[in-house]
Parts: structure tokens; C-alpha cells; sequence
């Protein structure tokens, strides 16, 4: 991916003339920083937001150094489902294909909820069906899991939420070896303008506590989706709200696994969100907030 871009380079990869660019970021429709010497730049960020917020169609995503799109685009079967096509790509482990399909999409418009919650999920859920955790079952998920962490990396790194932005710590718990749902949620939080740090599968509770402090956090998010204990997770994620509370950090509960917890915290910083797409939302309530103080508040409406 190129991070800065000309104005001539973002005009090639649209289709449009270089002047019609000019135009549009003197008209403040696309935002540019400005060389030592008066040229105008654009970040690789602002340049995907203005091609999802105008519906661009990229001509030549090799020029913003996209190569995964081209990919998509010479292989497109007529008539097959976003889930489908990319379920035949993780199958048979063709990653540039299978990254150049979520991006795509992105650049078309979708959110990033809506990718994780659609192909996505629904994609890697069929590939758990086929084999049932046989040798090559596990071999082909592996393999799939690696390429949607490629895929959702790439997204991530085309965005850049601002400095000041509320930051969100989580991660999966202690045991838990799923890397995906909380890839998923860093980078939904990250596309709704928050700074996520994700620590991945494996976390204990209490380690994402000393994140949330360290990183003075608006929110901790915890995806739950393999349960061995099941009453001594629960006694975790109370002990975690509950550490949580005087700061006003909100916790968000989701994953398959949550069901299986014999309690979940009542309180009203803590919020049981079942998909991506819920999480966006009471995204969109913090950044509107900032303060992690007001969260707590901003949100009880939610
Ligand atoms: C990949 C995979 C694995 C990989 C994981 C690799 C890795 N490092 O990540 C490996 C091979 C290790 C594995 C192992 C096992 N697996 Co497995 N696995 C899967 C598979 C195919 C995909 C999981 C995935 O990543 N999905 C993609 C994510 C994004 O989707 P998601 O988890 O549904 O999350 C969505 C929501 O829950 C929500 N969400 C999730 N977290 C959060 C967090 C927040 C804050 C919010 C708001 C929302 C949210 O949003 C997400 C997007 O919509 C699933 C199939 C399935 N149906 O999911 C089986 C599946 C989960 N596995 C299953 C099983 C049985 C196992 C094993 C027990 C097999 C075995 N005999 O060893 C082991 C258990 C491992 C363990 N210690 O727990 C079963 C579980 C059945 C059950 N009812 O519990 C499933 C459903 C397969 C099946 N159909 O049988 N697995």
C-alpha cells in the first residue's frame, strides 16, 4: 500500500482528470497536507475514504497499491454471493484473491461490521461445518484463519484514527486460542474512529485491566468464544467489571461463547453485544463522547 499519494495518482487509480482532483480538494471534498514546496499530498486513509464515500470505482488499484483488488477483478464469477466466493477462496487457500474480495468490498462501501458479520462469519462457519475438525479440516481452518487475519490487517492499515481519539484495549480470554473475533473488533472500533489495541487470543482478564489503566481506555472489549470453565470466567469478567467501574470504562461482552456463562455483569457500563454491527454502535456513542468519564452516561440511552 502507498501511505501518501499525488494528486495525479489518486486521479489515474479513479479515472478522473488530475484539474477535477485539484478542484475537489481546493473545494475541501478530499482533505490534503501540502509539501515543503506547496505540492499537495493525500493520505493513503483519505484517499479510501473519499473513493468509499463517493462510490469511485478503482480503475487502477495498482497505482495506490492495492494489487489484491486487480486480483478480484479478473476473477469475478458472474452470479456467486460475496459469502460464496469467498468461501471458495479460503477453501482452496488463495489469499491475494480472498484479501483482494474483503477489500474490494470495503471500497465499495460496506463497513467493516458488516463484512465481519456477513462473509466473513458466514464463510468460516460453512468451513467448520465441512470437516468437522477432522486432520484436513483443521488444516484448511488454519489456513483460512490466517488469510481473513491478512485480510483484516489490511483493512486496519488503511485507516488512521486521530491522536486524540478514545482509545479501546481487549482481547480474548485466558484459553481462548481464537484469533479472529477480536481482530474483528479492534478493527470495527477502528473504523468508527477509535484507537483499539488488541492483545489477542489468550489474555487474562486481569492483564486487560492493567491495559485499560495503562492506556487510560474508554472501553475494554472481551470476545468470548471457547469456555472451559465456565463459572471461573464468569467470576473474571465480574472481577474485571468491577475494576472497570470507578474509571467509567465501559465493558463489551460479546462472542459465541458468552451464552454459555452462567452470569454476566448487570451493570450499566457493562454491555452483552452480540454482533460487530452492535459494537459499531456504541462506537459511534464514544467517539461522539470522547471523555472516558462520559461514556457511561452517553450510553445509557443505548
Ligand atoms: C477456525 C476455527 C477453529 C480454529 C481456530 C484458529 C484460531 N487460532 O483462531 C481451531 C482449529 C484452533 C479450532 C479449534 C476448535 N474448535 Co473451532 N472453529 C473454527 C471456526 C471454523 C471459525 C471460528 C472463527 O474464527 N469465526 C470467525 C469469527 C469472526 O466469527 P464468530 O466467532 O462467529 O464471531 C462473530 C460473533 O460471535 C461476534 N463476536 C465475536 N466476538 C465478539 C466480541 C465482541 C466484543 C462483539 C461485540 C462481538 C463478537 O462477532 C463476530 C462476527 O460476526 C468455527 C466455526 C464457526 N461457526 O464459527 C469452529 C467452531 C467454533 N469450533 C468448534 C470446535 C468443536 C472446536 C474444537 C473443540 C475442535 C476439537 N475437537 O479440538 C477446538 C476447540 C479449541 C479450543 N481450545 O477452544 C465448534 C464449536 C461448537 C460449539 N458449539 O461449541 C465450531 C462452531 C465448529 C463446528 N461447526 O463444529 N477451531
Amino acid at each position: 500500500m502507498k501511505p501518501i499519494l499525488s494528486p495525479r495518482e489518486l486521479a489515474i487509480a479513479i479515472g478522473v482528470s488530475e484539474s477535477s482532483l485539484k478542484r475537489w480538494a481546493d473545494e475541501g471534498l478530499i482533505h490534503v497536507t501540502r509539501t515543503a514546496g506547496g505540492h499537495r499530498r493525500i493520505h493513503i486513509s483519505e484517499a479510501i475514504r473519499f473513493v468509499r464515500a463517493t462510490r469511485a470505482t478503482l480503475v487502477r488499484p495498482d497505482v495506490l497499491g492495492l494489487p489484491d483488488v486487480s486480483a478480484v477483478v479478473r476473477d469475478t464469477p458472474i452470479g456467486d454471493s460475496d459469502e460464496e466466493r469467498l468461501f471458495a477462496y479460503l477453501q482452496d487457500g488463495r489469499a491475494v484473491e480472498a484479501r483482494g474480495l474483503l477489500l474490494s468490498l470495503y471500497l465499495a462501501g460496506q463497513s467493516v461490521a458488516d463484512i465481519c458479520d456477513g462473509p466473513l462469519r458466514r464463510a468460516m462457519a460453512r468451513l467448520g461445518e465441512l470437516w468437522q475438525h477432522g486432520e484436513a479440516g483443521i488444516l484448511v481452518e488454519h489456513r483460512a484463519t490466517d488469510i481473513c487475519v491478512q485480510a483484516i490487517n489490511q483493512l486496519r492499515c488503511t485507516m488512521e484514527p486521530p491522536a486524540d481519539a478514545p482509545t479501546a484495549v481487549g482481547g480474548a480470554p485466558a484459553g481462548d486460542p481464537y484469533l479472529l473475533p477480536s481482530l474483528a473488533a479492534a478493527t470495527t472500533l477502528v473504523a468508527e474512529g477509535l484507537r483499539a489495541v488488541n492483545l489477542g487470543p489468550d489474555t487474562p482478564t486481569t492483564v486487560l485491566q492493567r491495559a485499560a489503566v495503562h492506556h487510560q481506555a474508554a472501553c475494554v472489549w472481551l470476545s468470548v468464544s471457547s469456555v472451559s470453565d465456565a463459572s471461573r470466567l464468569s467470576d473474571e469478567i465480574g472481577a474485571l467489571a468491577d475494576r472497570l467501574a470507578p474509571a467509567g470504562t465501559l465493558l463489551l461482552l460479546g462472542g459465541r461463547g458468552v451464552s454459555a456463562l452462567p452470569t454476566v455483569p448487570t451493570a450499566p457500563h457493562v454491555h452483552v453485544c452480540e454482533m460487530m454491527l452492535d459494537l459499531a454502535r456504541v462506537a459511534r456513542r464514544l467517539v461522539g463522547t470522547g471523555a472516558p468519564e462520559s461514556t457511561s452516561a452517553a450510553l445509557k440511552a443505548h
